[in-house]
């Protein structure tokens, strides 16, 4: 009887394991090499705002602000107190057990003017300290050079839009690789340029710039595409040779997913992600963008009278610049949308979303999140690795960036943890089935933060963070336990096989 019982409840944990919500979970393990990490942003953690001589970023001038834009007022003065606080950060990590922590330099720490005449050398020893500490407790520093916070002075000549910010990214990354470049040895130029062009100048509204729709985000993108390349380009003449390392970028995007079989349909989704991530990627793979954006764009600037088109050329010696400007592709990847095809004859309509003739939406039944747009769809995952995979063969990929909010970061999170499963199952079908070449996962995020526009309404962390509390308690939650069993036995379910 009692053995019968213990049968019976060895099967129903077996059972319940190896399934999240309903889906069957993968129960391989990820590769021995394969690497796990969590993340963070500058702006997002440090507070620290205007100590030992940090010059002002858009970031603090957007959320000091009266009226504030920002939900609740809320602004990263404090933030989580990283600056102070990053050995406690350091030692969260490694209580995790990760492999790597992914995190960003704030430019105007470094660089308080925006231009490289005055070095900011607390801020140089600032990161010093951190990636020190790093490396003592056996963790990769996987950096991130320029994830949204730009320095004030540079925004107020017009950020990325202006070209004069190709040699100024350029000038910050060189002062990067030859301050930290010798313990560093993974660096990505840009986070999601994506939501920095489209979010931040197409609407105009995380930079609080004015929005130039179908103007602002190619623009931008024009911009730090050759910013990206030449940064690349100058770490392979003056650094490589010395440092060693790899020099990524990190592209952003939902999966679209056809919203029925209908040959239009399908259609619509592939114009949707070359939109999205053959944006970025194709020019950085190929030397230009691609072909369904330089025809739309073209047609429909040529229809709305404009002599140039609205999407920028790039010169011959441009295009040799561009190609082949990447030692790995970083993904952040968090939902999807369906689509279907929209065209539509309306010129006056001047906008990206036009430009793509392709309308998105995500379905109300979809699962939700703490954020509006983030809907839980984790098959998306997998299809979106294999169009990446497929579309840009040989590269090597890393996702940069996955996780899930909450709006009260309640400790007992086993929606996050069911997400993390559901997700990484998906990951490690793309890898066993669709030969996806993936090299790392991170979680975003280590710990709750200022989530951009949203405050800290927002929670995607780990570990959650009393933002009440002058010491910013971090208490690590259900899903922080999770995650170290995870990166210890690089397994989702409770077992796995090899
Ligand atoms: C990423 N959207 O940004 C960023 O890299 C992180 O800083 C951020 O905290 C994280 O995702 C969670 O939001 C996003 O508009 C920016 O859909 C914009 C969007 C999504 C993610």
């Amino acid at each position: 009887m009692a053995s019968s019982s213990a049968f019976f409840i060895f099967i129903l944990i077996s059972y319940y394991s190896k399934k999240s919500y309903g889906e069957e979970l993968n129960n391989k393990k990820f590769p021995k090499d394969f690497m796990f990490g969590a993340a963070t942003a500058s702006y997002q953690v440090e507070g620290a705002w205007n100590e030992d001589g940090k010059g002002e970023n858009m970031w603090d001038h957007i959320t000091h602000k009266v009226p504030s834009p920002i939900v609740n007022n809320d602004t990263g003065d404090v933030a989580c107190d990283s600056y102070h606080k990053y050995k406690e950060d350091v030692a969260m990590l490694k209580e995790m057990g990760v492999d790597f922590y992914r995190f960003s330099l704030s430019w105007s720490r470094i660089l308080p003017s925006g231009f490289d005449n005055e070095v900011n050398q607390l801020g140089v020893e600032h990161y010093r300290n951190l990636i020190k500490e790093l490396r003592a407790n056996n963790i990769t520093p996987v950096v991130t050079i320029y994830h949204f916070d730009l320095p004030q002075t540079l925004q107020d000549l017009g950020g990325l839009q202006n070209d004069f910010f190709i040699d100024r990214f350029v000038d910050f990354a060189r002062v990067c690789f030859r301050e930290f470049g010798e313990d560093v040895k993974y660096w990505i130029t840009f986070n999601e340029p994506w939501s920095i062009c489209n979010i931040g100048y197409g609407f105009g509204w995380l930079n609080a710039t004015a929005a130039s729709p179908g103007i602002g985000e190619y623009l931008c993108s024009h911009n730090l595409l050759r910013a990206h390349a030449k940064a690349w380009r100058m770490y392979d003449e003056e650094f490589r040779n010395d440092q060693n390392g790899l020099l990524g970028i990190t592209i952003s995007g939902n999966w679209f997913e056809p919203s029925t079989n209908s040959s239009a349909d399908i259609e619509a989704s592939e114009t949707l992600l070359q939109f999205t991530f053959g944006f970025y990627i194709h020019p950085i793979v190929h030397g230009d963008y691609p072909e369904v954006m330089r025809k739309n764009v073209d047609h429909r600037s040529a229809l709305q009278g404009f002599s140039q088109s609205r999407l920028p050329k790039f010169t011959q010696d441009e295009v040799q610049l561009i190609q082949g400007t990447t030692d790995f592709l970083g993904i952040n990847m968090y939902t999807s949308s369906l689509v279907t095809l929209e065209e539509s004859d309306d010129i006056s309509n001047i906008s990206y979303t036009a430009d793509t003739g392709v309308t998105s939406w995500q379905p109300e039944e979809w699962e939700s999140s703490g954020s509006s747009w983030l809907k839980v769809y984790p098959k998306g995952a997998r299809q979106l690795l294999k169009w990446l995979g497929t579309n840009y063969k040989g590269i090597k990929m890393i996702i940069t960036e996955n996780g899930y909010s909450d709006n009260d970061g309640e400790l007992e999170d086993d929606k996050r943890i069911s997400y993390y499963q559901r997700y990484l199952s998906n990951i490690r079908d793309a890898m066993e089935f669709d030969g996806v070449d993936l090299f790392g996962y991170t979680a975003w995020s280590l710990m709750d933060n200022f989530e951009w526009i949203n405050g800290y309404s927002q929670k995607f962390g780990l570990y959650q963070v009393d933002f009440n509390s002058p010491n910013r308690t971090r208490t690590p939650k259900k899903s922080a336990k999770w995650y170290s069993k995870l990166t210890r036995t690089k397994c989702i379910v409770d077992d796995c096989t090899e």
